[in-house]
């Protein structure tokens, strides 16, 4: 891992932020496949929260093609990092951005959601941890997720950011929890804690730890074992490839909003409050 320190001298602040893992795509998912069970077990890896960048995204993305091409029945999402799912979106992607990168990072995010949503074999989360904003969509993206019960949260926080989410995790924030929750809950940023996840349907079950939690992955998945694979996806595909096709149509617009988006100096500073506020919380 090497840090890599924004010389941007105008901001005190931004002098202290670092970036983390710019390293070589490869190194920052593990997979394991249970041949047992022929299931994978995708591990986001990138400490310290599973900052979702451009080389993560990436990484994501050819994973979930090589385990489908490897024959596995199934793929549980979870991450090697004990108490964190994944903390969403890099922030660091979008504050003072370098504007050629934060388009490939957009198109990233766009191609890997497209691959893991409309993955053909059955997708499952364990969330063993806080699973905010890009980590709660993630979450959502899969068929079947399973909370780790304790003091961590999931949920769309973008306002608390100062940031919007984008049109197409407000669709899948409807379609999972309905739209007066989801309204209500994007609005306020609300963060859910597992009961209170498991209660609107965010989550299906709730496991006491990670073990039990992949235990559960693989029931749902398993559960497979008897209908035929054909069926099962183009019931999946009956329900998910509308907001797929939407999206593509609508692709370069949605890039185009995002950096749009970033560019404005009020959502910098918003920005720049929030990362100050995580460093104070310590
Ligand atoms: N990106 C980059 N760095 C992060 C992020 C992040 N998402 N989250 C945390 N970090 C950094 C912290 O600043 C801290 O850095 P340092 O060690 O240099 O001080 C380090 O990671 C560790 O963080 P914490 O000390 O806070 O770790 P904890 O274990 O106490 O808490 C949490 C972990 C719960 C994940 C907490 O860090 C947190 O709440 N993070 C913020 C999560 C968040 O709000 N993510 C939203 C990202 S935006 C997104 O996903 C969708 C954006 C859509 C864009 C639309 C634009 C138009």
């Amino acid at each position: 891992m090497h840090l890599f320190t924004r010389k941007v001298l105008k901001f005190g602040l931004i002098q202290q932020i670092s970036k983390r893992n710019y390293s070589a795509a490869g190194t920052l998912i593990n997979v394991t496949k249970n041949d047992a069970t022929n299931t994978s077990i995708l591990s986001l890896a990138r400490p310290p929260v599973n900052g979702l960048n451009l080389e993560l995204l990436t990484d994501f993305n050819d994973s979930l093609n090589k385990i489908v091409k490897d024959g596995s029945k199934g793929v549980i999402i979870t991450s090697s990092l004990p108490t964190i799912f994944s903390g969403g979106l890099d922030i660091m992607e979008m504050y003072k951005p370098d504007m050629k990168r934060a388009r490939q990072f957009w198109e990233q995010l766009q191609e890997t959601w497209f691959t893991l949503y409309s993955l053909s074999i059955p997708t499952a989360a364990a969330i063993n941890g806080s699973s905010p904003a890009g980590g709660c969509l993630t979450a959502m993206s899969c068929e079947y997720r399973v909370f780790v019960d304790g003091k961590h949260a999931i949920g769309l926080n973008e306002t608390k950011l100062g940031i919007v989410a984008p049109s197409w995790f407000r669709e899948i924030y409807i379609s999972t929890i309905g739209y007066r929750q989801a309204e209500l809950a994007l609005l306020q940023g609300t963060l859910f804690l597992p009961k209170q996840a498991l209660e609107i349907g965010l989550v299906d079950e709730l496991a006491a730890d990670k073990d039990e939690a992949i235990s559960k992955c693989q029931k749902y998945i398993d559960s497979y074992a008897r209908i035929p694979a054909v069926g099962r996806y183009a019931t999946k595909m009956d329900f998910r490839s509308e907001l797929i096709e939407r999206l593509k149509k609508n692709r370069e617009a949605d890039t185009s909003r995002f950096l749009n988006f970033i560019s404005q100096p009020k959502v910098q500073i918003a920005l720049e409050a929030y990362i100050k506020s995580l460093k104070e919380k310590k």
